[in-house]
């Protein structure tokens, strides 16, 4: 009888065992950082984690840290959270090959941790949880699977068999194609992060000018004082974001150039210190997705500061017949933006800051376009590398060849933000709040009604410009029982919000938002 087909023993099939279940969840881990560094670059499943630990343990604990491991307190701590993910793994391990469906309940519940720590990261986008999900799935699939394996090479009790051998290369194989998974995955994760961490050293590396146009004030009452009512201006890490990069570009500044070609009489190029030196305007822009359905949240509020397109596009003087400017990104996506919109008075702008600070990564660091009224899947490129100047008639932008209209304008729109759909409220008077918005031509009235009733005027409050959403609230008397409320705003010429509920294709959702609330 060869070594490889003596009956294994307990404490060897056991060892076997914690080795399968450190390599299958070795393997999810490793796929989950890199999931993330690829498409939530602020927050992974094993920072989150780290992070959620930071916030519960009290203070002492994490002063003791400081004191014993001074700055390397954060290394400590993930080093930490890897050893105990290490023994659960193996726990996970030896618990399915005693009992099938154990080590995958463990490994579930481990992941629902994970997946927990995201959730709770202020910074997490709504693409984060897609990490800790797939490390998850994969980490189970793996443990039954290799586990499985595992059995049919040794069983531990029975007698060997011819197959045996076969069953161990098979079993051999398969965990070290899963270990060499988890390095190249976690390799190709160190790569990525030290390419998004040298974008955003340079990021934080340069002090954004001051405006030479500063901001508009912002006047007293813009925000109504309703809890529940989106915040005026949207904090960055909350911000929306939509994009079709698989990869979050990261552009050295040093290395960025815009080039304007085209329909021009003096082609341009510019670098990103020529952009800097130039006289900078500062903006509170309202940007929205042509995607945002009615009452949904893909729309926010920040104060920009960027240089007008319309300087840039002067010095390049675009020929006769010329009407759009296709803008092209660094990863190939394009945007056809009506020349119109970019010359004329209103503050489209070749984009630096987002609210006090270098634009984030995911928001087109170095600089992107923001254009005021206008889709963002037409306006508003992110990490710009190219202004064409154009006619419509010869080129489109990405999504309109995909069934997208080539033109589009933001639609007037409302939404309830509080309270919230589905609410329980008390009978009476209930306070409503929540946004309306149609960029560059502004908003002069807001109204609810009642099950269909009549409508009622909200109270709107100041806006910050045209070019922003505005807040609202009203007082409705409900009576007991279920209620649907409506809204709908009015613009600054007179034109109310479409009734008919259209779809967001091809150019943006019309319809009212509606909520229904319980009166008790
Ligand atoms: N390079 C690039 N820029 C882009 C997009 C994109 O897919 N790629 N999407 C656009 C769309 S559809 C919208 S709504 C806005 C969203 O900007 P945000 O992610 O900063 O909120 O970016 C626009 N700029
Ligand atoms: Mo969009």
């Amino acid at each position: 009888m060869s070594r490889s087909t003596k009956k294994m023993t307990t404490a060897a099939r056991t060892r076997w065992a914690a080795v399968t279940g450190v390599a299958a969840v070795g393997a999810g881990v490793a796929l989950g950082e890199l999931l993330a560094a690829v498409v939530s670059p602020g927050v992974s499943p094993v920072t989150a984690l780290g992070g959620a630990v930071i916030d519960a343990v009290p203070p002492v604990v994490k002063d003791l840290a400081v004191a014993w491991f001074g700055t390397a307190d954060k290394v400590v701590l993930i080093a930490c959270i890897g050893l105990v993910t290490l023994a659960l793994a193996a726990v996970a391990g030896i618990l399915e090959d005693r009992r099938t469906g154990t080590g995958v309940a463990l490994a579930a519940l481990a992941g629902a941790a994970g997946l927990t720590a995201v959730l709770t990261r202020a910074q997490a986008g709504q693409l984060a949880v897609l990490a800790p999900v797939a490390a998850t799935l994969l980490a189970i699939v793996l443990l039954r699977f290799l586990i499985r394996r595992l059995a049919a090479w040794r069983p531990v009790s029975g007698a060997a068999t011819e197959a045996v051998p076969l069953a161990r290369r098979s079993f051999l194989t398969a965990v070290g194609i899963t270990a060499a998974g988890a390095a190249l995955a976690g390799t190709a994760t160190a790569v990525i992060r030290r390419a998004g961490s040298l974008a955003d050293s340079a990021r934080k590396a340069f002090a954004l000018p001051s405006p030479a146009t500063p901001a508009q004030a912002i006047p007293p009452g813009a925000a109504v004082d309703l809890p529940g009512v989106s915040p005026l201006v949207t904090p960055n890490p909350d911000f929306y974001r939509i994009d079709t990069a698989l990869i979050v570009p990261t552009i050295s500044p040093q290395d960025w150039t815009l080039k304007v070609t085209g329909l021009v009489e003096r082609e341009i190029q510019l670098s990103f210190d020529e952009l800097l030196a130039k006289p900078m305007t500062a903006r509170h822009i309202t940007i929205a997705c042509v995607s945002n359905e009615v009452g949904g949240d893909l729309i926010g509020n920040a104060l920009w500061l960027g240089w007008p397109v319309r300087e840039l596009l002067a010095m390049a003087r675009p020929k006769e017949g010329a009407d759009m400017v296709l803008s092209v990104s660094s990863d190939g996506w394009t945007a056809g933006t009506p020349l119109e919109a970019l010359t004329d008075d209103r503050d489209a702008l070749l984009a630096v800051g987002m609210n006090g600070e270098a634009l984030p990564l995911e928001h087109g660091f170095p600089v992107r376009m923001i254009v005021p009224g206008l889709y963002g899947y037409v306006s508003a490129t992110k990490w710009l590398t190219e202004l064409k100047v154009t006619r419509f008639a010869d080129d489109a932008g990405y999504w309109t060849p995909r069934g997208w209209s080539a033109l589009g304008p933001i639609k007037t729109q409302s939404r309830i933000d509080v309270p919230r759909g589905g609410a329980r409220v008390a009978a009476g008077t209930v306070q409503f709040g929540g946004v309306a918005w149609a960029q560059h031509r502004g908003i002069t009235k807001v109204e609810l009604r009642v099950d269909q009733g009549p409508w009622q005027e909200a109270v709107l409050a100041p806006g910050i410009s045209t070019d922003t959403w505005v807040q609202w609230r009203l007082g409705l008397d409900l009576t007991p029982g279920e209620h649907e409320v409506q809204v709908r705003a009015t613009d600054a010429a007179g034109t109310p919000q479409i009734a008919e509920r259209t779809p967001v294709a091809p150019d943006g959702a019309t319809g009212y938002h509606t909520v229904t609330v319980t009166a008790g």
